[in-house]
C-alpha cells in the first residue's frame, strides 16, 4: 500500500513554509507544479517549478478564479493507477499523474474576522482548493493531500520513513483531514451568508467549526476535548482575546459563555452589572450604582459559591473592582475592555485569566443552539425571548409597586439564565437566592431560601435577605406549595409565566399570603 510520491501541485494561499517543503521534496527528485503567486515564491528560492497554466494550456484568467480548474489538473488527481481505462485516459488526453496536493485555501475565515465587506468575502470564496482537495482526498488510495501547514513536517517524515512513498493509511488519515477543511470552509461561507441576509432558521444552517484550540482535557480528566469557533465574529468567549493566565480549560469556556451571555442581560449605558458563575450557574448577579458595588453585591449573595467562580462585567473593568475581584479567588474574569490600572493589578495574580472583548453579546439576536443526543443533533434558535413592563399581566388584587415591578423583571432576567427548575429571589437590584437545577421547583424554592437564610448568617444580619424580595420562576408553578414557600421566605410578590392547570388554586395561595403576582406569558426551560 506505499505509493510513491513522483510529482506535486502546490497551490497555498498562506506561503508559511512552502520553500522549505518545495527544497524538501526537490531534493528527493519530486516535480513541482504550482499556481501564480506559489510558483513565484518556489521560484525567487531557487528552485525549479512548472506552472500550472503551462500544463493546462490556459492562463490563469478572471482574476484568478479561474487557474486550475481543468481536466489535465483534476484527470491527474483522480485517475485511478491501477485501472487500464483509466490509464489509458490519461495516455490519450496527455495527462500526467499528480501523487501530492498541498493547498490551503484563501483565507475566508481570516476575512471574515476582520469584518471584511461583502465583495471582498465573495472573492475570499476559494472554488478551485477546494475541488481539488476533495478529488485527491476521494483518490486517497495513491494521491496524498495535505491542507494544513502544521502537517508539513508530518509528511517529510513520511516521505524520509518510507523512502520517498507514503503508506495508505497516511494517505487516508489526510484524507479525512481534507473533508473536514472543506467541510468547515463551506460551513463558514454559509454561515456568513446566513448572517448578512438574516436567516437564522436552523434547518438551513451548516455546521462546522474550525478548531481554535485543543483543550488539556475535557468536562473531567479522562475525556479529550477540544474548542471550535464558528466563524462568527460576534463578542464572547471565541472570540475574546486573552491577556493572561493559564489557558482555559472546557469547563472555563462553558461557564465563561454562560456569565457573559447572562451579563449582556444588562445594557451598560443604563448600569454597571455583574454576574458571578459557578459550573454553569449564577451564584450572584447585581447591578450597582458602580461596577464596585455591583460586584460586592453579586459577592453577597453566595460569598461561599462565589470562591474559584467566573465573573462577567458588563462594561470594561476599573482597578477598584480589580481590587476587589483578585481578594479571593477567581478563575476566570470576561469584561468589553480592561483599564491599564486593573490589567496591572490583575498581573500580580498569575493563574487569573483575563479576557477582554470589543462589546457584549447581543441578547437578541437571532441564533442558534445545538445539542449533541445519542445519535443526532438538536438544533433550535436561541432563547432571545424578551419581556418588558407592557407584557407583564397583574393576576392578584394587589399590584406591584414600581420598585417590586423592577426587581422582579431583574429576576426574570436572571431566571433565563438558570438551569431548570430555576427559583430566584432578588431584592434591590441584586439575587439574594438562586435555586438551580432541581428536578421539583419546590426543592429549588427551598434551597434559594436556605442559601438567602445562610447568607444572612455569615453576614450576621438578622433576618434573611429575602425578606421583601421578588421572587421568580422559569415555568409556571404547576401546585401552590412551590409559591407558599417562595412566601415563606419573605418574597412580596412573584413573577412567572401562568399557564398551570391550577393557576387559579396558585393565584388563590398568592392572595391569601398577601403577594403580588404577575404573568409572563413566556417561559424559560433552560435544561
Ligand atoms: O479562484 S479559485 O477558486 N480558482 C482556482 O481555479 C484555484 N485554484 C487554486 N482559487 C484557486 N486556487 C487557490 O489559489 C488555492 O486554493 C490557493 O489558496 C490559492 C493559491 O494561489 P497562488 O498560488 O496564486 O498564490
Amino acid at each position: 500500500d506505499l505509493y510513491p510520491v513522483r510529482r506535486a501541485l502546490l497551490s497555498v494561499s498562506d506561503k508559511t513554509g512552502l520553500v522549505d517543503l518545495g527544497k524538501a521534496l526537490a531534493a528527493r527528485g519530486v516535480e513541482l507544479l504550482s499556481t501564480g503567486g506559489s510558483a513565484k515564491t518556489l521560484r525567487d528560492a531557487g528552485l525549479e517549478v512548472k506552472d500550472v497554466a503551462d500544463v493546462t494550456g490556459f492562463p490563469e484568467m478572471m482574476d484568478g478564479r479561474v487557474k486550475t480548474l481543468h481536466p489535465k489538473v483534476h484527470g491527474g488527481l483522480l485517475a485511478l493507477r491501477d485501472n487500464d481505462d483509466h490509464i489509458k485516459a490519461m495516455a490519450e488526453h496527455d495527462i500526467l499523474g499528480i501523487d501530492l496536493l498541498i493547498v490551503n485555501l484563501y483565507p475566508f475565515e481570516t476575512a471574515l474576522a476582520r469584518g471584511a465587506e461583502y465583495d471582498e468575502m465573495i472573492e475570499n470564496i476559494d472554488i478551485g482548493g477546494p475541488a481539488m482537495i476533495r478529488a485527491s482526498a476521494k483518490n486517497h488510495g495513491f494521491v496524498t493531500t495535505v491542507v494544513d501547514v502544521e502537517d508539513y513536517d508530518a509528511l517529510l517524515a513520511e516521505l524520509e520513513t518510507n523512502d520517498g512513498q507514503t503508506s495508505y493509511v497516511f494517505r487516508q488519515k489526510l484524507a479525512q483531514i481534507a473533508y473536514a477543511r472543506t467541510g468547515a470552509y463551506d460551513a463558514a461561507v454559509s454561515n456568513w451568508m446566513a448572517d448578512a441576509i438574516g436567516e437564522a432558521a436552523p434547518r438551513r444552517r451548516a455546521f462546522a467549526g474550525t478548531i481554535k484550540q485543543t483543550l488539556r482535557y475535557g468536562e473531567n480528566p479522562h475525556q479529550s476535548a477540544a474548542f471550535y469557533t464558528d466563524g462568527s465574529d460576534r463578542p464572547g468567549v471565541a472570540t475574546a482575546t486573552q491577556h493572561q493566565g493559564k489557558e482555559l480549560s472546557y469547563n472555563n469556556i462553558n461557564d465563561t459563555d454562560a456569565a457573559f451571555e447572562l451579563v449582556a442581560e444588562f445594557d451598560p449605558a443604563e448600569t454597571p452589572a455583574v454576574a458571578i458563575i459557578k459550573h454553569a450557574n449564577p451564584c450572584g448577579v447585581a447591578k450597582g450604582a458602580t461596577l464596585l458595588e455591583a460586584y460586592k453585591n453579586a459577592f453577597d449573595c453566595d460569598r461561599t459559591s462565589a470562591f474559584g467562580g467566573i465573573v462577567a462585567l458588563n462594561q470594561p473593568l476599573d482597578a477598584e473592582t480589580a481590587e476587589a475581584i483578585v481578594d479571593i479567588f477567581t478563575e476566570v474574569v470576561i469584561a468589553p475592555g480592561a483599564s491599564d490600572e486593573a490589567k496591572a493589578i490583575f498581573a500580580k495574580k498569575k493563574n487569573l485569566r483575563l479576557l477582554t472583548t470589543d462589546g457584549l453579546p447581543n441578547v437578541l439576536e437571532a441564533s442558534h443552539t445545538v445539542r449533541q443526543v445519542a445519535g443526532g443533533l438538536l438544533v433550535q434558535n436561541k432563547d432571545a425571548g424578551f419581556i418588558s413592563l407592557d407584557d407583564l399581566k397583574v393576576v392578584t388584587k394587589l399590584a406591584p409597586t414600581d420598585e417590586q415591578l423592577k426587581d422582579m423583571l431583574f429576576a426574570w432576567k436572571v431566571a433565563k439564565h438558570v438551569k431548570s427548575n430555576a427559583i430566584v429571589y432578588v431584592k434591590d437590584q441584586a439575587t439574594v437566592g438562586v435555586g438551580a437545577g432541581q428536578m421539583s421547583r419546590l426543592d429549588s424554592a427551598l434551597i434559594a431560601a436556605a442559601k438567602s437564610k445562610r447568607m444572612a448568617d455569615a453576614m450576621g444580619l438578622d433576618q434573611p435577605l429575602s425578606i421583601g424580595s421578588a421572587v421568580a420562576s422559569d415555568a409556571f408553578f404547576p401546585f401552590a406549595d412551590g409559591l407558599l414557600e417562595a412566601a415563606a421566605a419573605g418574597a412580596s410578590c412573584v413573577i412567572q409565566p401562568g399557564g398551570s392547570m391550577r393557576d387559579q388554586e396558585v393565584i388563590d395561595a398568592a392572595e391569601e399570603a398577601g403577594l403580588a403576582m404577575v404573568f409572563t406569558g413566556m417561559r424559560h426551560f433552560r435544561h
